[in-house]
C-alpha cells in the first residue's frame, strides 16, 4: 500500500493517506475527518463581555510570560550540513530551502535532548515573576515535540523518543505556572497545506488539498487539548494564501466549542495588522492583539486585552552566534512599559538542541526576578496607567484596592535630577506613599497637578525604583498639558 503522495520521506502523513482497499481503520479515519471539518459556529452561544472577562482574567493578570521556540532546528543553531543559514533560527528550512526530506533526514536523527529538565526551566520562569509558559507544539517546519498519532514528523522518530510536552506540562501544574502552546498554522513538510514552494513538504503534490489539511490540523489540536489542556492556543504563520477568514473564523469556535475556558490569540484569524499585531474589524476572531518586536506607543484601549512577544537576542529558535543580548535593564523596562500600557510581555527564550536555556538567557531571568521580588506587585494584576504621559523618566501602573481604594504605582528609571520627581497630571493628593524596596515613606511637597516626591536616601533600584501612591477614593487625574 503506497503512500499517496511521494513526499519522499520514510514514513508518511497519517490523515492525508487514502488508498484502496479501505480497512476499517481507514473508515474510522474518514469519519473522524469528516466530523472535523463540520462547521460548528451555529452551536457557539455569544458570549457576553461579562464572560469573556472572566474567561481573561488570569490572562490580563498574568503580565508577563515565557515564549519557548524549540525543535529540530534548535540542534542545528543556524547551521545546516556545516554552512551558516541567514535569518532567525527557526526559520532554517525557509532560509536554507532545505527540501522538507532533506531536513527531515539531516535533522531528526540528531535531536536527542538529553539535558532537558522541564521542572528547572520553570522554575527558572517562576523565579522570574512568569505566570504562564507558551511552548512551541509545532512551528513552521511542521516538527512536533509532541508523539502524535497524526504523524511521524515528531520527537517519537528522534533518538530521545519521548514526549517533551507531557513533563513541562507537569511541571508547570506542579509550581502554579500556566501551560499554554503555539501552534504554527503554515506547515512546510506537510503535502496538503495550499501554499507552495520548490522547498516544502507540497513540492511534488500536484492538488494540495486545503481540506484535508484542515482535519490534520484539528486533530493535532485535538490530541493536544485532550492532553495537556493548554490554557492559550497561540497560533502564528496565518498570513499565507493558503489561510483563510473563514477557516480561522471556523477554527476559533471550534476551539471555543471544545473547551469553552480556552483563550486563542488573533493570529487564528486574518485580522492582524502587520507586526503593529493589533485587530480593530471585529469580523476577525481572536482573543487578544499579539504585537511582535514592538511595544505599542499606547495601549490598545481600555478592555482590548494584548500581548507583546519579544527576544532577548535577535532569534527565536537557538543560534549559537547570535549573541546580541538585550540588558536586563531593557527587558525590565520593557516589562513595565507593556504592563502601564494594559499589555502582556512574552519574553522569549530558545532552549539549545541539547534541552538547556542558554546561560545568557538564565542569568538575564534571575536579575529580573531580583527585581520582581521587590516590586512584583507594581506588575502582576495591575492595569494600565492613568495619566496619558509621565512628567518623569518611567512609567506607572494601577491597582484597584479591595477597600475600594486606587493605588497608582510609579516606576522611576535611573537616578531622577535632584533625586526628586514631580507628578504632574496628579491632582489629588495621595493619603499615603511608600518606596516598595523597604517600606520607607518619602517626602511629598508641591502642590495639585505638580506633586513632588523625593526618593529616601539608598532607595535607588537597579532598573526601576517603585513608589506606590495610596488613595481611599479614585484620584482625580488631569489631561496632559502640552509644554514647549
Ligand atoms: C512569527 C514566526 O514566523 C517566527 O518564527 C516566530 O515564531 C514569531 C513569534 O512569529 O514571526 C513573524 C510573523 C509575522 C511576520 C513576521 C514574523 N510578518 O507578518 O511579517
Amino acid at each position: 500500500m503506497a503512500d499517496f503522495y511521494n513526499i519522499s520521506c520514510k514514513k508518511s502523513y497519517k490523515v492525508a493517506v487514502y488508498s484502496i482497499p479501505i480497512d476499517t481503520m481507514k473508515i474510522k479515519s474518514l469519519i473522524v475527518t469528516l466530523v472535523l471539518l463540520l462547521p460548528v459556529a451555529p452551536l457557539l452561544q455569544a458570549e457576553t463581555p461579562a464572560e469573556k472577562e472572566a474567561r481573561m482574567k488570569w490572562f490580563n493578570e498574568a503580565r508577563f510570560g515565557m515564549f519557548i521556540h524549540w525543535g529540530v532546528y534548535s540542534g542545528a543553531a543556524g547551521n545546516f550540513k556545516g554552512k551558516p543559514v541567514p535569518g532567525a533560527g527557526e526559520w532554517l528550512q525557509s532560509g536554507g530551502k532545505i527540501p522538507a526530506a532533506e531536513y527531515r533526514e539531516e535533522l531528526l536523527p540528531k535531536f536527542n535532548p538529553l539535558k532537558y529538565d522541564p521542572e528547572a526551566w520553570v522554575i527558572a520562569a517562576k523565579n522570574a515573576g512568569i505566570k504562564y509558559l507558551v511552548i512551541t507544539s509545532k512551528h513552521h517546519d511542521g516538527f512536533c515535540l509532541w508523539d502524535s498519532k497524526l504523524t511521524d514528523l515528531d520527537v517519537a522518530s528522534t533518538p530521545y523518543q519521548k514526549d517533551l510536552l507531557k513533563p513541562l506540562e507537569e511541571a508547570c501544574r506542579k509550581h502554579g505556572i500556566r501551560f499554554c502552546l503555539y501552534h504554527s498554522i503554515m506547515d512546510w513538510s506537510h503535502p496538503d497545506y495550499a501554499t507552495k514552494g520548490p522547498w516544502r513538504g507540497n513540492a511534488s503534490n500536484p492538488k494540495p488539498d486545503m481540506d484535508r489539511f484542515n482535519a490534520y490540523l484539528k486533530g493535532q489540536l485535538d490530541e493536544l487539548i485532550t492532553a495537556y489542556h493548554p490554557g492559550i492556543l497561540w497560533f502564528d504563520g496565518e498570513w499565507e494564501d493558503a489561510w483563510t477568514h473563514e477557516r480561522g473564523e471556523d477554527l476559533y469556535n471550534w476551539l471555543r466549542k471544545n473547551d469553552s475556558k480556552l483563550i486563542v490569540n488573533n493570529r487564528v484569524d486574518k485580522g492582524r495588522k502587520g507586526m503593529e499585531g493589533h485587530t480593530t474589524d471585529a469580523k476577525f476572531k481572536g482573543d487578544y492583539g499579539t504585537p511582535e518586536q514592538r511595544i505599542p506607543p499606547t495601549g490598545f484601549g481600555e478592555g482590548v486585552s494584548w500581548e507583546s512577544c519579544m527576544t532577548m537576542n535577535g532569534t527565536w529558535g537557538f543560534k549559537a552566534d547570535d549573541q546580541k543580548w538585550k540588558s536586563t535593564e531593557t527587558l525590565v523596562q520593557n516589562l513595565i512599559d507593556i504592563a502601564s500600557k494594559g499589555g502582556n510581555y512574552l519574553l522569549n527564550v530558545g532552549p539549545t538542541g541539547e534541552g538547556e536555556i542558554p546561560t545568557a538567557s538564565l542569568e538575564r531571568l534571575a536579575e529580573i526576578g531580583e527585581w520582581m521580588k521587590v516590586n512584583g506587585e507594581s506588575i502582576h494584576g495591575t492595569t494600565a496607567s492613568l495619566f496619558s504621559k509621565t512628567s518623569w523618566k518611567g512609567r506607572s501602573t494601577t491597582r484597584q484596592l479591595p477597600d475600594g481604594g486606587t493605588r497608582i504605582y510609579v516606576h522611576v528609571f535611573g537616578q531622577p535630577e535632584g533625586g526628586v520627581i514631580t507628578i504632574d497630571q496628579l491632582v489629588t493628593r495621595p493619603a499615603k506613599v511608600t518606596v516598595l524596596v523597604h517600606n520607607g515613606t518619602p517626602q511629598i511637597s508641591g502642590s495639585e497637578g505638580a506633586w513632588k516626591i523625593r526618593l529616601p536616601e539608598g532607595s535607588l533600584q537597579k532598573f526601576a525604583t517603585v513608589f506606590a501612591l495610596d488613595f481611599p477614593v479614585k484620584p482625580k487625574i488631569q489631561a496632559a498639558i502640552a509644554k514647549p
